[in-house]
């Protein structure tokens, strides 16, 4: 049983929809951020860095920050959604950390400088706007090579799909990447994605592109 502390954002809902896809049995807590609720002294204790998705297991009194350890976690104790293979296994290793490191950062700004503070940065605005459109061209460009990111599904898809499905807020219009568009219409059909994306709470069904 796991315990997640997660809102109703990209990184969240990363982790509800592996769980989700994992059939693991899980209890969604909210921590709403827009509350300030991740500062809380209880909170602190399990997400020291105060931002979620945070886990504990219950099963071993676990804890865990950071959304690709926790899906690394989660998926090593399923012994699923990673590769069995070396190489494809580093492949997806390598795609979850190109999402942590680049879409997540580079995309989380576009959000704020595109959609919540438009007009306030010009030259922020267009530096992570370029910086997400380039990220865009890599992940077509990866999906062009393959049905997925490491090859089959996994983690890796798990952890970008919900970044793209804010492609709204980026003003992206996802039928200028036609490979990340039949990927992305792919992934939100999946059950366990529709699931996974209304934790812990319903904000609006998933986006889907024209
Ligand atoms: N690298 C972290 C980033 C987590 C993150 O940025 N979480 C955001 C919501 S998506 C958050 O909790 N923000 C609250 C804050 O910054 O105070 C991860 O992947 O888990």
């Amino acid at each position: 049983m796991i315990d997640l502390y997660t809102w109703t954002t990209p990184n969240g809902r990363k982790v509800s929809i592996l769980l989700e896809e994992l059939g693991m049995e899980y209890e969604a807590h909210p921590i709403n951020i827009g509350r300030d609720e991740q500062f809380s002294e209880s909170f602190l204790r399990i997400s020291p860095n105060n931002k979620i998705p945070a886990i504990v297991d219950r099963d071993n009194g676990m804890t865990l920050m950071e959304s690709g350890a926790i899906m690394m976690y989660l998926a090593k104790k399923a012994d699923r959604l990673m590769p069995a293979d070396d190489a494809s296994y580093w492949r997806c290793v390598e795609w979850l950390m190109w999402q942590m490191g680049g879409v997540g950062p580079m995309f989380g700004q576009v959000h704020h400088f595109v959609k919540y503070n438009a007009g306030k940065s010009e030259y922020a605005a267009l530096r992570y706007l370029n910086e997400a459109k380039r990220l865009y061209g890599v992940l077509d460009q990866r999906l062009g090579e393959a049905e997925y990111l490491a090859g089959e599904y996994s983690i890796a898809d798990i952890a970008t799909w919900p970044w793209v499905s804010r492609f709204e807020w980026q003003t992206i219009d996802l039928n200028d990447y036609s490979n990340v568009r039949r990927w992305y219409v792919d992934i939100a059909a999946r059950d366990a994605v529709q699931r996974g994306y209304h934790q812990p709470q319903y904000v609006n069904d998933v986006p889907m592109p024209d």
